[in-house]
């Protein structure tokens, strides 16, 4: 795979120059406290990996959901590599009729091929990616109680291809914490002032973030934590622009969507408190 437990409490993912690049800056940034402290790299069987804290040492046994960010999750670059060098995959065509066979065009049907970006795009308009700016990509749930209290009952929830609407969002965070409106709290609060941090970032106004996530643990001693993760599509931009992440993406204005997907899941997740 592409992470291994590395030494004292850290994590190593397989190395990525843009993303080491991402994270030397964010070590530099207000975002800091939001991202995983990262600490080099180290070499393991010829591989090379970026070193980081590994987010779930300080909880026990944690609840874990995947979010990944904003409206967009392929770079303008890979459009326009799609268009001057379209390269059909069979592996996407394959994933794609997996989920819907009626999903692919006569003529993806016949090459049994699509384009990496054609494939996004269907990814994000199937799910909530476009209308919402945002998608679960997964959670896993252990029961909440200290063992030996009960007995592991871990349950892996991957199947979000199609959670979609907002009324099905909600159903899944509610499923994901529980029902429990403490732990809807905290994860509230912090992500609040992640976007007041996120408006003030200087890295965060000269990136592109796209296809970066929102990590969410929390455990039975109530405790909860959120931490933006996975920037190995997150692109610095030309000196003379900077993004809002709210403004609609239009080709060539690279905006990602990224506050606006978070807009939408703070209001979200205030609408599962009581009134
Ligand atoms: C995956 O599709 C994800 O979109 C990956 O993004 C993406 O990797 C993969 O592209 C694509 O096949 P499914 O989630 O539907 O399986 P992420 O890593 O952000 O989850 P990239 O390389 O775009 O990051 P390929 O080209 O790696 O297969
Ligand atoms: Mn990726």
């Amino acid at each position: 795979g592409s992470f291994h437990v590395g030494d004292y409490g850290t994590l190593l993912k397989r190395f990525c120059e843009g993303e080491q690049q991402c994270y030397l800056r964010l070590m530099e940034d207000v975002l800091r406290p939001y991202v995983p402290a990262y600490h080099g790299v180290v070499q393991r069987d010829e591989q090379n990996y970026n070193i980081m804290d590994n987010l779930l040492t300080h909880f026990n046994r944690p609840a874990i959901m995947d979010c990944k960010m904003g409206s967009r999750t392929y770079l303008e670059g890979e459009l326009l590599v799609a268009r001057e060098r379209p390269q059909p995959r069979k592996d996407m065509y394959d994933k794609m009729v997996a989920v819907d066979p009626e999903a692919p065009t006569m003529q993806e049907r016949s090459q049994h091929a699509v384009l990496k970006t054609r494939y996004m795009q269907w990814r994000e308009t199937l799910s909530s990616t476009t209308s919402l700016g945002f998608r679960i990509e997964g959670f896993r749930v252990d029961n909440l109680l200290p063992f030996p209290l009960q007995k592991s009952n871990e349950e892996c929830h991957t199947n979000f291809k199609r959670t979609k609407s907002r009324e099905q969002v909600i159903e899944a965070l509610d499923n994901f914490v529980d029902s429990n409106t403490q732990i809807v709290w905290g994860y509230l609060r912090r992500l609040k002032q992640l976007r007041q941090v996120l408006e003030a970032s200087d890295f965060f106004r000269t990136h592109e973030v796209v296809g970066s996530s929102l990590l969410f643990l929390h455990d039975w001693t109530g405790r909860t934590g959120v931490w933006m993760i996975d920037f190995g599509k997150t692109a610095v931009l030309p000196a003379h622009l900077t993004l809002n992440h709210r403004t609609p993406w239009e080709d060539g204005n690279r905006e990602d969507g990224y506050l606006w997907g978070l807009d939408n899941l703070i209001d979200m997740l205030a609408d599962m408190l009581p009134l």
